[in-house]
């Protein structure tokens, strides 16, 4: 049987109801005898005719969305015709059959789409091929096609999934949008509702354009849908079982958003417009809209929390945050199926589609231990970016297609059919629970007035302004519609209007009264922290570990599984850890580093006497580029099994039932994004070690946002602590400019510690201890009671308000009746010198004993603040003999060094024999990092005992205490700084200033005050990429340092 008498005895087995047998009865001929028989020429006729319709079939779905109604506007897709204002575009070339078939449609002229010869009346089969088919009908005019097709496809609703890799996720977008669209999928009450939040939405920007005229408010005009789309979304998820949503967004509509739809007050946001400096003593967080917020939604018995980030102006970058955060919640929830967290992002259109790192989130989406169960990202695609359209902004025709790479769908929607637009956040939803995949809605709309409101578009865009001067509002269309269909009567939204404005007015005239409370203030300020208000929950706990369990880890972290077939390199490494253990000596890097790891896991030891709180466990997330094994093939964290591939975590079987988990994840190759997902991830638990690793120290400036914008910023900033540890291989080892430095000196920049005074002394200390005593002392009487002063400290309860209270004691202050000026002054400047450290925004380390590595790990777990941490971590001295420490560096009374010098008991070369006694050093070399080793090797190598070796292992905070203690016992030793970086890099510009103050300050009585510097040449490049170039310059260093 050939195929076109398949076709005709379907059409017979229609005939008599018995399709479904004849189907398979046809088919199974068809391929047992296969098509080769001669055909008719009806029979070729009809084959070719379905063909035709089943192509047309497919063209709507691929090609639909290039026709569809998505600009309120009233343009297609296509190339513009000329010029910058994109007002007039030319028909799409890319889906011209299309576009003349629904442009003369429902009269078809067949063959000039394509279409020839094929029978306008006749019913053709088409099977499987549409998916309604399965439940009504299988056989088609052509007419009956693009009735339901142009519906699905080329309304001001569309879905592109044509790129979704997976069949039955296809066939599910299919089921769910080839229907019939004629009614609306809204029952009227639901319909109301769409409308309320329209109006609400509307009449918000209204209202503050009235009363801010001068203000930018970024606001949402023009694309109003946004708000009840997030509605249905956020609904639609609890429905579904979300519990939590992590949201990220940026200016556009985030007043909007953060009111509408989180509660924020209105009255909150008035005074943010009032009061821009008005407050001169605050140390002003960030912008109003950056800020973040968080708020719960009902939906009957369900609720869902949304919690929206704070973010800088750089576009973007917030996005891995929010999957760090939403990820987390998953861990710590222990939301195994990622049902119940979910991440919600929305984009700007230019934004999504020029800024790498929209894209390199989204490649994160399905990795094992970065994926979120799928993120929902909203386009507000108002066509434009600024200023600049889309013609001239991407290269591809919709904003979303850089998410076709990881096969989310995009379901397209026009902002002016607020019905399709919550159509399409509801399937969004369904789509992410059902396949736990990333899913985009594009909301196309348009932007009313200029970028920001004092912005006159009209100057780059005049055809396109003259257009939407002369458009009616979403609320105005979407009324008209429900009026016209007598879903709602004009009365009941004249009444709804005057509501939203009665309540506008009220709560503005309310946030008149609404000062700022000294508790808000505190909350905004260094001083909540000062005086005590860490919410964190940890103590200042000793690093050493006592040497028995030192052991245990060190002897589980050192044995494989039975019968577990080991690499003949990773076995001898193996036995080389376990003979550090039993020796305890020689302790590498590596070593140092699981230890560090493996005894924070370890929950408390009852047989021990140990309490949890003398014993907190914490997890441990190490993320970054083949970070398992350790760029420099030092880590070995996981152990494969060389012939069945199997993966072992020794971390992870310390004391099986009784540890946290330890994370070690590969990462993909973003810096931006991993780093960003790190830092979110950190934000959530301050119980947790979180690493990120990079590659080599030189790649971190591709995450340089990351950095500036947030890690060192954002407890400033947003009052969002974080505790996320950096480590950045770095160090001269001639192996060129891109792999030698971690850009030491721009993460010393971004510290925040006075140059030129000691911790406390500082004139912006001194203007923040002012400005307290005036808020402290209300009523302005120039004196502080022990009421006041107890208004400071009552909401601050804790270990911290009780450290207060001791050290006031100590000084004698808050005795007496009256508090004066000077007292105050005198004890907050105390405060302030005690709380030195928790005062940074950033902790810079370049350490060079593996023992001293363990300590700052767990330090950063055992003290009652986060901060960020970045360590210059080594590459070369990850194999340098002697470059170990002992297991008795590690125990119980052992401690983090901030500086080592000869003879310290931190000294792990302890090579002081040879040395003359201190007072007779004639020099004292100051330096960080590898090149102590190199220093240390000079000096003995020419067998000098008159230069001293001091290494800075703590750079930031400075060291300014520890440092001048040191340089005091050398009081006759010249000052020299020595570096392996160029002069204008590396640690010298941040150091050179403060050690002057430490030794101004500190050291005033010694002969030698002033510092010199030895380091290579200033230079544009960080390093030569010479290896003999570098070693000259090396030996040149080591030189200068002895001579005499
Ligand atoms: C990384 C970055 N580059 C440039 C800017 C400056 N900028 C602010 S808004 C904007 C236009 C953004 O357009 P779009 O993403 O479409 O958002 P819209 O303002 O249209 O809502 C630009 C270029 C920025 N904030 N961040
Ligand atoms: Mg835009």
């Amino acid at each position: 049987m050939n195929l076109g008498a398949i076709l005709r005895g379907l059409h017979k087995g229609v005939a008599s109801r018995s399709w479904g047998r004849v189907w398979r009865r046809s088919w199974w001929e068809y391929e047992e005898r296969g098509f080769h028989g001669t055909s008719e020429a009806s029979d070729i006729t009809l084959v070719s005719q379905t063909l035709k319709i089943a192509s047309l079939v497919d063209a709507f779905r691929s090609r639909g969305h290039f026709v569809a109604s998505l600009d309120p506007l009233g343009r297609t897709l296509g190339p513009l015709v000329e010029g910058n204002d994109s007002v007039e575009y030319s028909e799409p070339v890319n889906a011209k059959d299309l576009f003349e078939l629904l442009k003369n449609y429902p009269a078809l002229n067949l063959e000039a789409v394509g279409l020839k010869g094929v029978d306008p009346d006749r019913r053709y089969f088409l099977g499987d091929h549409l998916r309604i088919s399965r439940a009504t009908q299988l056989f088609w005019t052509v007419n009956e096609v693009v009735a339901l097709l142009r519906g699905s496809y080329c309304g001001t609703t569309t879905v592109e999934h044509e790129h979704v890799v997976s069949q039955p996720a296809k066939d599910w977008i299919r089921l769910m949008v080839e229907r019939p669209q004629a009614q609306s999928l809204f029952p009227p009450p639901y319909q109301q509702r769409i409308l309320h939040h329209l109006l609400y939405t509307d009449y918000f920007e209204r209202f503050l354009a009235k009363k801010f005229q001068a203000s930018k408010r970024f606001g949402i005009e023009g694309c109003e849908s946004l708000i009840p789309g997030l509605f249905a979304l956020i609904e639609r998820a609890a429905e579904t079982g979300v519990e939590a949503i992590e949201l990220g967004m940026s200016h556009r509509g985030r007043l909007n958003v953060l009111h509408t739809l989180l509660s924020k007050p209105l009255g909150s946001i008035v005074t943010e417009f009032k009061s821009g400096g008005d407050h001169q003593f605050l140390r002003v967080g960030d912008v109003k809209y950056h800020l973040g917020t968080r708020g719960t939604l009902f939906f009957g018995d369900k609720s869902v929390q949304i919690s929206l980030s704070p973010n800088p102006s750089h576009l973007e970058a917030v996005d891995p945050v929010v999957l760090g955060k939403t990820r987390a919640k998953q861990f710590f929830k222990q939301d195994h199926s990622r049902r119940q967290n979910m991440g919600l992002l929305l984009h700007g259109d230019a934004a999504f589609s020029g800024l790498g790192l929209a894209a390199e989130v989204m490649q994160l989406s399905d990795l094992p231990e970065y994926t979120t169960g799928g993120t929902i990202h909203v386009i507000i695609n108002n066509q434009i970016g600024f200023t600049t359209d889309p013609k001239l902004a991407r290269s591809s025709p919709h904003p979303s297609d850089v998410a076709k790479g990881v096969g989310a769908p995009i379901f397209h929607c026009n902002g002016d059919d607020p019905e399709g637009v919550v159509q399409c956040c509801r399937l969004a939803v369904d789509w992410r629970q059902r396949f736990q995949r990333d899913v985009v809605v594009d909301l196309v709309c348009y932007r009313r007035h200029g970028h920001n409101e004092q912005d006159d578009p009209r100057v780059t865009q005049p055809l396109t302004y003259q257009k939407i001067l002369n458009h009616p509002t979403a609320l105005q269309i979407y009324s008209q519609k429900l009026l016209n269909e007598d879903i709602i009567s004009q009365d009941i939204i004249d009444r709804w209007a005057s509501e939203v404005e009665t309540k506008f007015e009220t709560e503005y005239v309310a946030a008149d009264s609404c000062a700022p409370t000294l508790h808000e203030w505190l909350a905004s300020n260094w001083q909540g922290e000062a005086l005590g208000s860490s919410s964190s929950k940890r103590y200042l706990q000793p690093t050493g570990v006592d040497l028995e369990t030192l052991q245990k880890v060190g002897r589980a972290i050192s044995t494989p599984p039975p019968g577990f077939n080991l690499h003949p390199d990773v076995a001898s490494l193996l036995k080389a850890r376990w003979q550090m253990m039993e020796s305890g000596v020689g302790i590498d890097w590596a070593m140092a580093e699981a230890l560090a790891f493996g005894s924070l896991l370890l929950h408390a030891d009852p047989t021990k006497g140990q309490t949890v709180e003398q014993n907190r466990h914490f997890s441990v997330r190490l993320s970054g580029q083949d970070c398992e094994r350790g760029t420099f093939n030092q880590r070995h964290s996981v152990l494969y099994d060389q012939t069945t591939a199997r993966r072992y975590i020794p971390l992870n079987n310390v004391w099986l039932g009784h540890q946290a988990q330890f994370l070690v994840c590969n990462s993909n190759l973003s810096e931006a994004a991993v780093l960003g997902f790190e830092y979110g991830f950190s934000l959530e638990n301050e119980n947790s070690l979180i690493i990120w690793e990079a590659q080599f120290g030189d790649f971190t400036n591709n995450a340089q946002s990351i950095i500036d914008n947030f890690i060192v910023s954002g407890e400033e900033k947003w009052m969002t602590p974080t505790g996320l540890v950096l480590l950045l291989p770095h160090g001269y080892d001639g192996q060129g400019p891109e792999h030698s430095s971690g850009r030491l000196e721009r993460f010393l920049q971004l510290c925040n510690d006075d140059p030129d005074h000691l911790p406390g002394f500082g004139p912006l200390h001194k203007h923040q201890i002012e400005a307290g005593f005036t808020a402290a002392d209300k009523d302005g009487k120039g004196y502080l009671t022990k009421a006041d002063l107890k208004a400071v400290i009552e909401p601050m309860k804790g270990i911290n308000a009780e450290r207060a209270e001791i050290l006031m004691q100590e000084l004698d202050i808050g005795q007496a009746d009256q508090i004066q000026r000077q007292d105050w002054d005198m004890f907050m400047a105390q405060w302030m010198r005690r709380n030195a450290e928790k005062d940074h925004n950033l902790c810079v380390v370049n350490i060079t004993t593996p023992a001293n590595f363990f300590h700052v790990l767990r330090r950063q777990m055992n003290r009652p603040y986060s901060k960020p941490l970045v360590i210059m971590s080594p590459k070369y001295l990850l194999h340098h003999k002697p470059c170990v420490s002992k297991l008795a560096d590690m125990v119980t009374g052992t401690y983090f060094r901030r500086v080592i010098a000869d003879g310290d008991p931190a000294d792990n070369l302890r090579n002081t024999h040879d040395l003359l006694p201190r007072k007779d050093a004639r020099r004292l070399l100051i330096c960080s990092g590898k090149i102590f080793y190199l220093l240390s090797n000079g000096r003995r190598s020419r067998k000098v005992r008159d230069i001293a070796i001091v290494r800075l292992e703590q750079i930031a905070p400075f060291p300014f205490d520890r440092l001048a203690m040191v340089i005091n016992r050398y009081p006759k030793a010249q000052l020299v700084w020595v570096q392996e970086e160029p002069k204008n890099m590396g640690a010298w510009t941040y150091v050179q200033p403060r050690l002057a103050t430490a030794v101004r300050e500190l050291c005033s009585h010694r002969e030698f005050t002033e510092l010199h510097f030895i380091g290579r040449a200033t230079s544009a490049t960080t390093a030569t990429g010479s290896f003999q170039v570098h070693q000259q310059e090396t030996r040149a260093i080591i030189d200068s340092a002895f001579s005499v």
